[in-house]
């Protein structure tokens, strides 16, 4: 396969998982030409924001990190929030990033020129800068979601959302509210009902919770790990395999669907052991409609005396707490939300323009879409990492970010010039996409993050990873028209 061009030059937005991979890729090919911008003050994406009490990932380590950069261990399995952090961190230094890093740089719109082939991009501060590719890597769990309740003004304590913790809040003998009962919440309730006087926990549904194995390996596991090193990598072989063979078929209602709805019933009876609290928070939908909690403290917590699940809805915010609709209610000092995010709007809200002025936003009026995730059609030399429909609730997003910087450098291979998805590819991709999404249990009954309002599907990737990897290691000509051009100079 052909070189990528040294002159190419390459805007990377967003310093998370993707971006960092994006660029430790091109730094391991030998280009230089790429800046990675990035609007907060430090590389890390969600791993930087979210630093709530238990924040942690429910994806082991080792293979929840770069297939080029392994996590080791023989003791811990499951690393916290700030190791993670601290990962990443280490990627950035090893690859020397920080060079090609702008910090504090919030890419506001790009914009493509056909003349030139070149794309400008303007950061917050009003400077242009000018690329021959721009690769945005903002992901999709960034932009907190705050539901605005009635009398939400007058609530006199303090507020806010899991992505945003504010650390000066003691919450030692306080009256907490958490609003939301995903993945989030699971994780910060055990924590936050140690310190807290007493905690009301607002379910509007309840989530499937799937045990989660020990954060620790145990004494064997170490001795082999240490003795044998090479048994890391195959653990990490292991668990992706697992993962893809007993979890992608529980969204498709295939043949571990049933034993996994089984496996859940039994943690929460194992778990919970008052009938009433048990039946609330019994799901009603098919496991897997949402994303499923991995998790064995969550539901334990509801055995406390401080703890309280709330299953009626949120009526109004008063100055000192939550009214439901039943009339009760519930004093607050502080309430959390743990609501999520705003998944569904891709990229916002950066513009983008693509060729003859077309705006992204306007193309994704319904549904936001791009071929495999990366690429849409009348955006040529624009790729995404973490696009429409490549997120997982099965398996390791970062192989899923693999596959699409291995694809995208790929297409970089047929520069200079001009790179654009066709339009056949797009409707040939769309139709087996929606083939796909439609075998799934996620339209069945349940209101989730993977789809927007009126029902699109527009978040998960609805098959294996090996399927997506599969499709991202064809070759890209085969989907994409080439123009050769020069360069811009830089
Ligand atoms: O957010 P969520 P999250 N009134 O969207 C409720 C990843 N993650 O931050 O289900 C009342 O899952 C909402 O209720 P309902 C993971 O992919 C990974 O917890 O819509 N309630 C729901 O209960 C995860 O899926 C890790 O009825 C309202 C909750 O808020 C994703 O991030 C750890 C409401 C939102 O749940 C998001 O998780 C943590 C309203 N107006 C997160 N609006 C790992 O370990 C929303 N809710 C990898």
């Amino acid at each position: 396969m052909s070189k990528i061009n040294s002159g190419v030059s390459v805007a990377i937005i967003g310093a998370g998982f993707g971006g960092l991979c994006m660029a430790a890729e091109l730094k391991r090919m030998g280009i230089e030409s790429f800046v990675i911008f990035e609007k907060a003050d430090e590389v890390g994406g969600i791993w930087r924001d979210n630093t709530y009490p238990g924040c942690g990932c429910d994806v082991p380590s080792h293979l929840y990190s770069y297939s080029f950069e392994r996590y080791r261990s023989a003791t811990v399995r499951y690393p916290g929030q700030q190791d993670i952090l601290d990962y990443l961190r280490r990627v950035t230094e090893k690859y020397d990033l920080r060079r090609h890093l702008k910090t504090g740089a919030e890419v506001v719109s790009a914009d493509y020129d056909e003349m030139s082939a070149h794309w400008t991009i303007v950061t917050g501060d009003g400077l242009e800068h000018v690329f021959d590719v721009v690769v945005s890597a903002v992901g999709q769990l960034h932009r907190p979601k705050f539901p605005k309740f009635a009398g939400w003004e007058n609530f006199h304590g303090e507020v806010f959302h899991t992505a945003e913790w504010d650390h000066g809040v003691d919450l030692t003998g306080r009256d907490v509210a958490v609003v939301g009962t995903g993945s989030s919440a699971a994780q910060l309730l055990p924590h936050v009902a140690e310190r807290a006087r007493r905690v009301s926990v607002f379910q509007r549904t309840p989530s499937w919770v799937i045990p989660k194995p020990k954060a620790e390996f145990g004494r064997v596991t170490r001795w082999a790990f240490d003795r044998f090193p090479a048994l890391q990598p195959a653990y990490r072989a292991a668990t992706y395999l697992a993962a893809d063979t007993l979890l992608t078929p529980v969204i498709r209602r295939g043949w571990t669907f049933q034993p996994t709805a089984w496996a859940a019933r039994r943690h929460l009876r194992r778990q919970v052991p008052d009938r009433v609290v048990r039946a609330n928070l019994t799901p009603d939908y098919p496991i897997g409609c949402k994303r499923i909690v991995i998790d064995n403290s969550y539901y334990p917590a509801f055995n406390r005396e401080n703890v309280h699940l709330v299953t009626e809805g949120i009526a109004r915010l008063t100055p000192s707490g939550i009214k439901t609709e039943d009339g009760t209610h519930h004093p607050a000092d502080v309430i959390v939300y743990a609501t999520g995010f705003r998944t569904t709007e891709f990229l916002v809200p950066m513009t983008v323009r693509g060729r003859g002025g077309k705006n992204l936003h306007e193309q994704w009026a319904t549904a936001a879409e791009a071929y495999l995730g990366i690429a849409v059609p009348g955006f040529p030399n624009f790729f995404m990492v973490h696009g429409p429909n490549t997120i997982l609730g099965h398996n390791s997003n970062i192989f899923m970010i693999e596959c699409q910087v291995h694809y995208i450098l790929n297409c970089l291979r047929m520069l200079p010039g001009e790179v654009e998805v066709r339009t056949e590819a797009m409707d040939s991709y769309r139709s087996w996409l929606n083939t796909a999404i439609s075998r799934t249990v996620w339209q069945a009954g349940c209101d989730s993050w993977y789809k927007t309002e009126s029902g699109h599907v527009t978040n998960p990737w609805p098959a294996s990873t090996r399927k997506y990897r599969k499709m991202t290691r064809r070759d890209p000509s085969s989907a994409f028209s080439a123009t050769r051009r020069q360069p811009v100079a830089t």
